[in-house]
């Protein structure tokens, strides 16, 4: 009986080609393996073939449809040619596996003992491993990229005892504070839609069917969010109605969310984070940062690098978009942190790859690391103000007063796109995954979009930790958004790369509501042509703007149709707003000795190691 759903279909060897010799023959075995509630997996299993040592297990759960063991010569390859029993499984109601498939499934009621979770199915997973396939050393590994991310630390939190380690990567902490559906209560638009369509229209991967190239004109002709269901029965997509329901940070989002699991870590764990991820960046610094809070054991790790969404997984990692990094950043994860990092945990091979932290300092192109993050050690914090002139300076306003602004008229009809238009769907891109790294310039000096410059840098200003925008604001309208964004601003001239010169390039960016300025559980209308002050976190960065060089800040209401439009006057629901409530505001931010908008930058003070290399 024990082996009676092992079916056998394959032990087709998949051979690795000639090109990989020094990657194990591996044999494939599908299983549909028995949860708990009698409910089958479906999975598939790579083992070394001749392998004479025993091996862990190292499991992948995915909702996207496991792929015939590609990853193996991509994604895993290195951790392949150190030898490992690969488990890729398609989770609860995705592709092969049965049962109903829930996004994010909350964890369950521990005192139910017939409840399940997505804790239970990777426990279930690894127990029948054990009992079924031969040679191995009784230890399991899991790793996954966002969703995958998720489902590790789904394992983690509830762990079945043989699981030694994990790498949790670019897992979504927060679908309302920080993630895909939402940042700081302003709701995702482009991602959340396409998304829920991807997810919950099939069992598999479905893409949303547009009517045109440029999806910044289809959004906009979509009008308000009602006419989603409307128009195209989007409503019947659960996370679309979850969307509807629960416009504010209630319990629906607090369940969804990760943090509230996290006490002290069971199982070693690195987190991995992608600092210009387009996705899932506040998910992976949460649960480092989180984590690290109850740590006596010191089972908490972070690598962060110069990666868009899962970018360390594959490919060299040199480039993002235009940018070059200098070497393979993302190779040098995979060989050097991520393949001996499970070595350790799982084969009692080698020492660790990383103390603590482990960051790519982007400009200056290197690896740091570090016994803390954010480091605190030799680094001070320096605000750089918003001044008269689209200036920006690290000295504070000399005008007193209300009186000292700079101003835009938002209009909800004319956005401001979030990337150059046209903009194609998100999937399959190619333009999603590089927006973050695209140049501003493209916005630059729109009459919506405000900027402030410091002079030309006459020495490197390294960031390291966390930074925060703090404006002085106001609207004529009743509500709407504040999207600051950092930018590195290159030298007019770029002898080795001439494309270059002036390049725009956005090192952290974030959006805040105006309404949950005060807390995202109940919004609050503005009042009208009153300033308030609105504290935006632009989150951890590790960044060398470098003589030479400027630093600008931009402002601006708009980011679409990345973020739903705010119709500027206050409404309950935002999904539910008519075409009548959008409307133009007037916006103010503030630059006075009283009013003193500013970015706070966690400044490396030179010339005292606070770090070394790796
Ligand atoms: N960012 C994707 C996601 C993860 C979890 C929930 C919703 C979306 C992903 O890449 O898997």
């Amino acid at each position: 009986m024990k082996h009676a759903l092992f079916v056998a279909i394959a032990c087709a060897a998949l051979s690795l080609s000639a090109a990989t010799q020094s990657q194990p023959d591996f044999s494939k075995t599908e299983a549909f393996i028995p949860m708990r509630d009698g409910i089958k997996l479906y999975t598939q299993i790579y083992a070394p073939k001749d392998s004479p040592e025993r091996l862990p297990f190292l499991i992948t759960r995915t909702p996207y449809g496991v792929t015939s063991g590609g990853a193996l010569k991509s994604a895993y390859k290195e951790l392949a040619q150190d030898g490992y029993i690969f488990v890729f499984q398609d989770i609860r109601g995705r592709y092969q596996s049965e049962g109903r498939f829930v996004m994010l499934r909350r964890p369950r009621e521990r005192s139910d003992p017939k409840a399940i979770d997505e804790s239970t199915d990777a426990h279930d997973t690894i127990q029948w491993l054990l009992n079924n396939v031969a040679n191995h050393n009784g230890r399991a590994g899991m790793l996954g990229v966002s969703y995958g991310g998720w489902l590790t630390m789904m394992a983690a939190i509830d762990p079945h005892p043989a699981l030694k380690a994990v790498s949790e990567q670019a897992s979504p902490a927060d679908m309302y504070l920080g993630d895909d559906f939402h940042h700081n209560g302003a709701f995702r638009l482009s991602y959340g839609l396409e998304y829920a369509a991807l997810m919950e229209t099939s069992k598999t991967n479905f893409s949303f069917a547009f009517d045109r190239y440029d999806t910044y004109e289809w959004y906009l002709k979509l009008g308000p969010l009602s006419n989603a269901d409307k128009k195209y029965s989007l409503g019947k997509l659960p996370t679309w109605a979850a969307f509807v329901d629960h416009p504010n940070y209630d319990e629906y989002w607090r369940g969804l969310s990760v943090t509230p699991y996290l006490g002290k870590p069971l199982v070693p764990n690195l987190n991995v984070a992608g600092w210009w991820d387009q996705e899932d960046f506040y998910g992976p610094l949460k649960i480092y940062e989180t984590l690290e809070k109850n740590d006596p054991d010191h089972r908490n790790y972070l690598a962060a690098g110069p990666w868009n969404h899962g970018g360390w997984s594959n490919g060299d990692g040199r480039k993002l978009g235009k940018i070059d990094f200098g070497s393979d950043t993302a190779r040098y994860f995979r060989e050097k942190i991520q393949a001996p990092w499970f070595a350790f945990w799982l084969k009692d091979r080698g020492s660790l790859p990383l103390r603590e932290a482990l960051t790519f300092e982007t400009g200056s192109n290197k690896w740091e690391s570090h016994d803390e993050w954010p480091p605190r050690r030799n680094v001070t914090r320096r605000k750089l103000y918003f001044r008269e002139a689209g200036s920006l300076s690290f000295d504070s306003p000399r005008q007193e007063g209300k009186r000292e602004f700079d101003s835009y008229v938002s209009d909800p009809a004319r956005p401001v796109p979030y990337r150059q238009r046209p903009i194609e769907p998100t999937y399959p891109g190619p333009g999603w995954p590089v927006w973050l790294v695209e140049d501003q310039r493209f916005v630059h000096l729109r009459p919506d979009v405000l900027s402030w410059e410091t002079e030309t840098l006459s020495e490197d200003v390294v960031v390291a930790g966390d930074i925060v925008a703090r404006l002085y604001a106001s609207t004529s309208g009743g509500d709407s958004d504040w999207i600051v964004k950092l930018i590195d601003v290159y030298p007019e001239k770029v002898p080795a790369d001439p494309k270059m010169g002036g390049y725009q390039l956005m090192i952290a960016s974030e959006v805040l509501r105006g309404r949950f300025r005060r807390g995202f559980e109940k919004p609050e209308p503005v009042a009208s042509n009153r300033v308030n002050e609105y504290t935006i976190d632009l989150h951890s960065n590790n960044h060398a703007f470098l003589k030479g060089h400027r630093i600008m800040a931009q402002v601006q209401s708009t980011w679409f149709p990345l973020i739903d439009r705010n119709p500027q006057k206050y409404v309950n629901n935002i999904f539910k707003a008519t075409e009548a409530d959008f409307r133009k505001a007037t916006q103010r931010v503030y630059r006075s000795r009283a009013l003193p908008s500013h970015i706070e930058l966690p400044v490396l003070i030179r010339g005292q190691a606070t770090k070394s290399r790796n």
